[in-house]
C-alpha cells in the first residue's frame, strides 16, 4: 500500500514543480529545476513539511519516476506534466512505436473528434506506448475509453514526437486523422 506520506510528498511536489512552483514563492529555471535546498526552506516555512530525505525517497520510489535529481543531487524536476509556460526540458525528437494510446473519458469524445487531441491546460498532449497506462490515465475521470494514434504515419507526416525521461510519449497535438476511436 502507498505510504501515504510519500504521496502527499509527490503531489506536493507535482504541484510545485509542474504547475505553481509560486505557492513557495518560487520559480523554475529555463530547463524547470528547483534548487532542493530553497525548496526545503520555502515549504516548510509555508508549512508543508519537507525534507532531504523524504524528497529522495520520493524520487527513488516514485510509481511513475515523475522527478529527477540533478547530476550534481542539488536541483530537482518533474520529467514531463508541466502547465507552466515557458520550461524547455530539452527533449529530443524520437521516433514512436507503430501505435501510441490515450485515454479519456466519454465526455470529452465529441469535441476530440472534432478537433482531435488538444493539451488543454499543460504544454504537450500524454501518449502512453501501452494501453494499460493509458486506461489507467482515462480512469482518474471515470470510466476510460481507450483511444489509439497512428503514431507512425503522424511523424511520418512531419509531427514531432518526444519521449520523456519516464517514458511518457509526447506531442503537440494529435490531428483527427490519427486518431482511432473505440
Ligand atoms: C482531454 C497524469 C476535450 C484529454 C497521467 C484529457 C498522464 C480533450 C484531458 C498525465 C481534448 C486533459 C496527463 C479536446 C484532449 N477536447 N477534451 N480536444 N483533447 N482532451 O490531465 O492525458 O499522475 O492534461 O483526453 O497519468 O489526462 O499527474 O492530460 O482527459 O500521464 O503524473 O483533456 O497526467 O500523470 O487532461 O494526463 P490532462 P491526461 P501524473
Amino acid at each position: 500500500k502507498a505510504d501515504k506520506r510519500l504521496v502527499s510528498t509527490s503531489k506536493f511536489l507535482s504541484l510545485v514543480l509542474r504547475h505553481q512552483p509560486d505557492v513557495i514563492g518560487m520559480s523554475l529555471d529555463e530547463q524547470g529545476w528547483l534548487e532542493i535546498d530553497g525548496l526545503i526552506e520555502n515549504a516548510n516555512t509555508r508549512g508543508k513539511k519537507l525534507t532531504l530525505d523524504l524528497i529522495h525517497e520520493v524520487v527513488a520510489t516514485n510509481d511513475k519516476k515523475r522527478f529527477v535529481l540533478s547530476d550534481d543531487g542539488l536541483r530537482i524536476r518533474a520529467s514531463q506534466g508541466h502547465s507552466v509556460s515557458g520550461v524547455n526540458l530539452n527533449l529530443t525528437a524520437a521516433s514512436p512505436p507503430e501505435t501510441l494510446y490515450h485515454g479519456t473519458v466519454d465526455a470529452f469524445l465529441p469535441r476530440i473528434r472534432e478537433q482531435g487531441l488538444q493539451k488543454r491546460s499543460r504544454n504537450h498532449v500524454h501518449l502512453s506506448a501501452d494501453q494499460a497506462t493509458a486506461t489507467n490515465v482515462g480512469s482518474r475521470r471515470g470510466k476510460p475509453r481507450l483511444l489509439l494514434i497512428a503514431a507512425q504515419r503522424m511523424q511520418q507526416a512531419g509531427h514531432a514526437f518526444y519521449l520523456s525521461e519516464n517514458e511518457v510519449w509526447l506531442v503537440d497535438s494529435v490531428p483527427p486523422a490519427y486518431l482511432t476511436f473505440p
